[in-house]
């Protein structure tokens, strides 16, 4: 089953945990509760103790792709669909307005993006809470995390804590530099970024996939072994700063 991976990519041999650099020693505290918050052109703000609660489970095997070119295949994820949650969560008590067609994602340690409502919609883009049949960990996006296959990995927002229904007109908040997040960040057609051609990205980003994968690693050492000395995790700090 070794079909081609999609232009740019590269197949990686392991699955790191990987993001921009900043977020790298940033965890969050609660692993135990699936809490999301749904808010923006709602009529009603929803917090839920568990998003996932009620709804079919689902497993679905789709392959990874880093804006940077690394590729992970065949990662087996379970959760549940996000068009399931959102037909039986999110349209009947959150009522989102009909013009609220994009979702602003935000995490716990502050990473930030959005995707349009109908991506989010596809059948293939799930809130996940399993990673290959175990429960998922710290490392890959603990307690919840969203996966969408066909976007780059910077869509799939780990340790996800509010969507946000918003006017595209408004635009959205964003992790890095505006020219890292594409609008729609599709693998197919290779947008990596807004206004910068991808062939050019990948150039620009490969040479940086080996040490921020070492310093993810590290990171995730060091914050197992005060956890496991302390005995509870290390808080996240200036997460919340930031409007
Ligand atoms: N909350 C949060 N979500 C995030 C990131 C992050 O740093 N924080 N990094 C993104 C990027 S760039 C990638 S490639 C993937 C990496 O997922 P992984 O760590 O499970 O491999 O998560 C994405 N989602
Ligand atoms: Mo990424």
């Amino acid at each position: 089953m070794n079909h081609p991976l999609p232009p740019g990519q590269r197949e990686m041999s392991s699955f790191p945990r990987f993001g921009l650099s900043r977020f790298a020693s940033r965890f969050p505290e609660d692993l135990t509760r699936a809490a999301l918050h749904v808010s923006g052109e709602v009529t009603h703000e929803v917090h839920l103790a568990n998003a996932l609660t009620g709804l079919p489970r689902v497993e679905h095997e789709s392959d990874f792709h880093c804006v940077t070119t690394w590729s992970r295949r065949a990662v087996r994820w379970g959760g549940v669909r996000f068009s399931d949650f959102y037909e039986a969560v999110v349209i009947p008590r959150a009522c989102p307005r009909p013009s609220a067609t994009l979702v602003a994602l935000r995490g716990h340690d502050g990473a930030r993006t959005a995707l349009l409502l109908a991506d989010l919609l596809a059948a293939d883009v799930l809130l996940v809470d399993q990673l290959d049949g175990q429960p998922l960990g710290i490392d890959h996006g603990a307690p919840l995390r969203l996966i969408a296959p066909q976007h780059y990995g910077y869509k799939s927002v780990k340790h996800l804590a509010r969507i946000e229904f918003r006017n595209p007109d408004a635009g959205y908040p964003v992790s890095g530099f505006r020219f890292m997040d594409h609008p729609r960040a599709r693998v197919a057609l290779e947008e990596r970024g807004r206004g910068v051609p991808g062939w050019l990205l990948r150039i620009a980003y490969r040479p940086l996939i080996p040490g921020t994968v070492e310093r993810f690693a590290r990171a995730m050492a060091g914050h197992r072994t005060r956890a496991s000395s302390v005995g509870d995790g290390v808080p996240i700090r200036g997460a919340h700063e930031r409007g």
